[in-house]
């Protein structure tokens, strides 16, 4: 019964039927390259660096040759189970013709597919060498520092082995057309950098340097995610990667070196008031701003920036030049076409800076910093059990206070 069922199914299958679902089949697919487009973590279409380009010329390819191979052995097998199945009228009796051995078939499908595979693995081990080859003399020396639950970044901009020029978070400025040299490590648990138009992933693990490239072709924006599982936030653990031009990227590097401006103690001004509220340990004890609160160090030397407090909290030494916070989580900047061009250099100008600041988001943020992202499975008010940054209840006033302070941090 079911037999009968099952093929009399089949038979009503219809060329015209088959050829219409693969019509739908490949105008659907040809919409897919339209999505792809769309979306700026796409690492198989419209890739934007030399390293990213060359794994999508690696998969791409390989993907095409396995759907083939797919195709025909599916389709192979459908055709022989199809032709061969019983029929009603066969005699059960009957035994089919016994066939062993057919030696050009058997010579085909074992050569055919260690050729194939034999092509995949040169391309791909060929790829595993380019991919790690050291960078070149004049790449931009970076390190990459995951955290619990954002990237911080520290730039050697001198090349004198030391990651002790810039330290910034969230964006990773680099400029287009020039190599970066990354060394990726974590400060707790292991995470994974990965800004897909630009390289593959690598991991970044506690106690350890790796190596990674990125080149970003022309100006532009990457976005990126962690890509290990890294406890609560991992989802709000963004990558963004700024490419500018090279002029833009010196001016950036310039001011980013300068000191932060100290206010005098009895600097009664809106940005003043802010200043001493930052002072007074609650900010100053996890943030570092650099010519303002780093003689809190041990006889007022860096010695050592891993020891010092900056490592678990975001430097904030020019916080306001960025275009994101806590993470990448939130725009720093409204999302106006105007205020989006801006890049990096947004703040160059004071009134770009207060027309495009998204206050509300950095207000919500310092008002209750665990209702905007999440930093413990059971928060004890006022304490992180070492991740994030706690509600530290502060009022209308010291908020107001505290912001017109952080926009000094150009
Ligand atoms: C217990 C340590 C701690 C204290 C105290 C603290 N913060 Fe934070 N802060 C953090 C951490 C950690 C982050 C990063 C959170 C994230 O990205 O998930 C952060 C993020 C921020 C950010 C966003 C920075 C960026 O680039 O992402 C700002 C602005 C900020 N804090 C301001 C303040 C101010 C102002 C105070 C004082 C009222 C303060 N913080 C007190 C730990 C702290
Ligand atoms: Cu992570």
């Amino acid at each position: 019964m079911l037999r009968r069922a099952l093929s009399q199914g089949l038979r009503r299958v219809r060329p015209a039927t088959s050829l219409a679902g693969l019509a739908t089949a490949a105008v659907v697919l040809a919409g897919c390259g339209d999505v792809f487009d769309r979306h700026p973590q796409n690492t198989l279409h419209n890739t934007r660096g030399p390293e990213a380009d060359f794994l999508a010329n690696l998969i791409n390819p390989v993907f095409a040759v396995a759907g083939v191979v797919f195709v025909l052995v599916l389709g192979g097998t459908l055709f022989v189970v199809l032709k061969f199945r019983a029929r009603d009228d066969d005699d059960a009796e009957e035994i089919p013709r016994q066939i062993h051995g057919n030696m050009r078939l058997e010579l085909g499908w074992t050569f055919l597919p260690a050729l194939i595979l034999l092509g995949v693995a040169i391309a791909t081990v060929v790829g595993v060498f380019r991919l790690a080859e050291k960078p070149s003399e004049d790449a931009l020396r970076v390190q990459v520092i995951g955290q619990q639950w954002w990237w911080e970044y520290r730039y050697d901009l001198d090349r004198d082995g030391a990651y002790d020029d810039v330290t910034t978070a969230n964006d990773l400025v680099i400029p287009a057309g020039r190599e970066v040299d990354l060394s990726i490590t974590s400060r707790d648990v292991i995470h994974s950098f990965w800004a897909p138009r630009l390289n593959g992933k690598r991991d970044a693990v506690p106690n350890r340097d790796h190596p990674w490239r990125l080149e970003a072709e022309r100006p532009g924006e990457y976005v990126g995610q962690c890509t290990e599982f890294c406890g609560l936030s991992h989802a709000e653990m963004r990558i963004k990667v700024i490419a500018l031009t090279t002029g833009q990227f010196d001016r950036w590097a310039d001011g980013q070196q300068e000191q932060a401006r100290a206010f005098a103690a009895d600097d009664t001004s809106l940005a003043g008031q802010g200043a001493a509220l930052f002072n007074q340990q609650l900010c100053s004890s996890c943030h570092l701003i650099e010519g303002v609160n780093d003689d809190k160090v041990p006889n007022g030397v860096i010695k050592d920036r891993n020891l010092q407090m900056s490592r678990r909290a975001p430097n904030l030494t020019h916080f306001m030049s960025r275009t994101t916070f806590a993470g990448a989580k939130f725009d720093l900047r409204k999302d106006t076409p105007e205020c989006r061009k801006l890049g990096v250099t947004w703040a160059d100008d004071p009134d770009d800076l207060t027309r495009c600041l998204d206050r509300a988001a950095l207000e919500a943020w310092l008002r209750n910093p665990p209702a905007e992202k999440a930093m413990a499975a059971d928060p004890v008010p006022g304490k992180t059990g070492g991740r994030g940054m706690p509600n530290l209840n502060l009022d209308e006033a010291q908020i107001d206070q505290l912001i017109a302070y952080l926009t000094t941090l150009k």
